[in-house]
């Protein structure tokens, strides 16, 4: 028994790549020529086997190292004495690997670099394999294809790679279709190329795995956009994600890198090619199906709560579907337009706001007394004053003092503070809930106010209010004091970052330090965003509104 290092063998001219599968681990018994590990660069994948037999001692590498020629990989305890001969003993690359002796290898049908015109496409030298089979058809006749532009996927039983365009041009033939056995000088297509477009011989004609070394411009090197596959992707069938295997999935390194940077667990998505062989449109099935929400990744599965079923977010029950009229009869009604898209923008805002709701009392009892005396000095004007006046006016001193009310969040982390005053005002309406918009409530006066409420309120009700209404609010108020209720949650009106419900103010029995005394009560409901506002900041804006209301003289200091 002795400990043998095994080391990568030569393996070309493929220089730093990646490690995507390990294929052993330490106590693992290892037989010669027995794949250790996976690697891949954007056009080749193949596996490294072991040099000796025996047991895995020590694993030296882990997934998404970058490896090169004579790195050591594992450590065995090999089973025969001789047998302790380090890097030497690898076995022949080719056995592993395909590529590296075809590197340097000009392809024998590369056309004179310049030259426009019908140009053959072969396979170039592509190692000690005498024949690979077709697995993936990549281009079709008419398609233009760029220098470098991948037509076939190959495969061995060790290594699969694609073969590139050596020219740029026009597909005229394509001389081989699936499961096809190519070998070096193979022809796959005629190409009408077109002039000047034809790559230098070496890095058109080397295979896949070389060209990472050798072509020049990464950009060309790499494979193929998506969109240059001219994969379908109308009409997808809905995709369930497989259980994963555990072994690496049957996908080319084209799909592979697409798969990676999409994030794409490979080994969940069935394959609809040949032998179970996941194409594009596999994976881009998979993506639709986890995006609508039809199918969930294995990872989300597991994040959900036990017992939890599929839906749009993880862990979250169906919507119940029910017959209602095995209950009893019943009409439908379609939703109007306005509470569709309200129920939207409420059911975001709840669902994506950490919204808490800090509850207080205002005395009101003198604010009331002057409101009832204003509207009576003022019965001729027309212009009613209600209580939701006066807490607009409250509100625009309170944003003053706590500028983080008056606040958006735009983007991660950024708090856009906003120096002008627009109050919204929530508006019961046949048709179903708005929030029109009173700008610049700073710079008006009660009266003002009272009337622009009750001209929008009015148009709110015609169903005439326009964009320009609703728009640019810094807070809102719900009020539902002219209907009743103490406490409620308001939903906050996004992008604002908190909101005012009041409910119906009441007479109530407020201990004034010697006796219990008939005072009018203001229930406030103070929404806000969590990420924004911190609770002690609503507390005080709550505490600050209420002085408002119980003395409105304080809004002028
Ligand atoms: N406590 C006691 N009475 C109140 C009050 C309060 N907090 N607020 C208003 N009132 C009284 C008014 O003084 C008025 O009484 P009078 O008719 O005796 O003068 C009466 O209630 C009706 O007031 P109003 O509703 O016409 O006027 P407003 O300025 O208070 O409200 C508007 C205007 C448009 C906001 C309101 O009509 C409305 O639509 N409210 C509903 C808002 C809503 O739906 N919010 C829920 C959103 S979340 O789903």
């Amino acid at each position: 028994m002795a400990l043998v290092e095994v080391k990568v063998p030569d393996i070309g001219d493929f220089k730093d790549v990646a490690i995507i599968e390990l294929l052993v681990k330490a106590g693992d018994t290892v037989k010669v020529e027995q794949s250790l590990l996976t690697v891949e660069s954007d056009k080749a994948s193949m596996e490294i086997p072991s040099s000796v037999a025996g047991v895995v001692k020590e694993v030296k590498v882990k997934i998404g190292d970058t490896i090169n020629q004579g790195d050591l990989i594992v450590v065995v305890e090999s089973e025969a004495a001789g047998a302790a001969a380090p890097a030497p003993a690898a076995p022949a690359p080719a056995a592993a690997a395909p590529a590296p002796q075809a590197a340097p290898a000009p392809a024998p049908a590369a056309a004179p670099a310049a030259s426009a015109g019908p140009v053959d496409i072969v396979v170039p030298d592509i190692g000690d394999f005498d024949e690979v089979a077709v697995i993936e058809v990549l281009a079709k006749v008419g398609d233009t294809v760029k220098v470098e532009q991948s037509l076939i996927t190959v495969e061995s039983d060790k290594a699969s790679m694609e073969i590139p365009s050596s020219h740029a041009g026009v597909i005229k033939e394509l001389l081989v279709k699936l499961g096809d056995k190519v070998a070096k000088g193979s022809k796959i297509a005629v190409i009408e190329a077109t002039g000047g477009a034809a790559a230098p011989a070496p890095a058109a004609a080397a295979p896949a795995p070389a060209q990472a070394a050798a072509a020049p411009a990464p950009a060309t090197a790499s494979a193929p956009a998506p969109a240059e596959r001219q994969v379908p992707t109308a009409a997808l069938p809905p995709h369930e994600p497989t259980k994963p295997s555990g072994k690496l999935p049957h996908a080319s390194p084209s799909i592979r890198k697409i798969a990676r940077e999409l994030g794409v667990p490979l080994d969940e998505v069935k394959g609809s090619g040949a032998k179970g062989r996941i194409t594009e449109s596999d994976v881009q099935s998979f993506v639709k199906a986890v995006m609508a929400g039809t199918a969930q990744t294995v990872a989300q599965k597991a994040a959900a709560p036990a017992g939890a079923g599929g839906g749009a977010f993880p862990g979250l029950l169906p919507w119940p579907k029910v017959d209602f009229e095995k209950f009893g009869p019943v009409e439908r009604k379609e939703m109007s337009r306005i509470k569709k898209i309200s129920g939207a923008n409420l059911h975001r805002n709840w669902v994506t706001i950490p919204h808490v709701t800090n509850h207080d009392d205002a005395d009101i009892t003198e604010l009331e007394a002057f409101r009832v005396q204003l509207n009576k000095e003022n019965e001729k004007s027309g212009i009613k004053v209600t209580m939701l006046a006066f807490m607009i006016k409250a509100t625009v001193a309170a944003l003053k003092k706590f500028p983080e009310f008056n606040a958006s969040l735009d983007g991660d982390g950024t708090l856009v503070l906003k120096n002008y005053f627009h109050i919204g005002f929530a508006a019961d309406t046949p048709n179903g809930l708005v929030v029109p918009v009173i700008r610049d409530c700073d710079k008006k006066g009660i009266f003002q106010i009272s009337q622009e409420m009750s001209e929008l309120a009015k148009k709110a009700r015609d169903g005439k209010l326009g964009p320009a209404d609703m728009t640019g609010g810094c807070f809102s108020i719900s009020s539902l004091g002219g209907i009743g209720g103490t406490y409620f949650t308001p939903i906050i009106n996004a992008p604002e970052v908190a909101i005012m419900g009041v409910c119906k103010s009441s007479t109530q029995p407020v201990w004034d330090g010697k006796q219990f005394v008939p005072r009018l009560i203001l229930p406030l409901s103070l929404s806000w965003d969590h990420r924004v506002i911190d609770g002690a900041a609503a507390a005080r804006f709550n505490v600050y509104f209420a002085s408002l209301l119980a003395d409105f003289r304080r809004i002028a200091l």
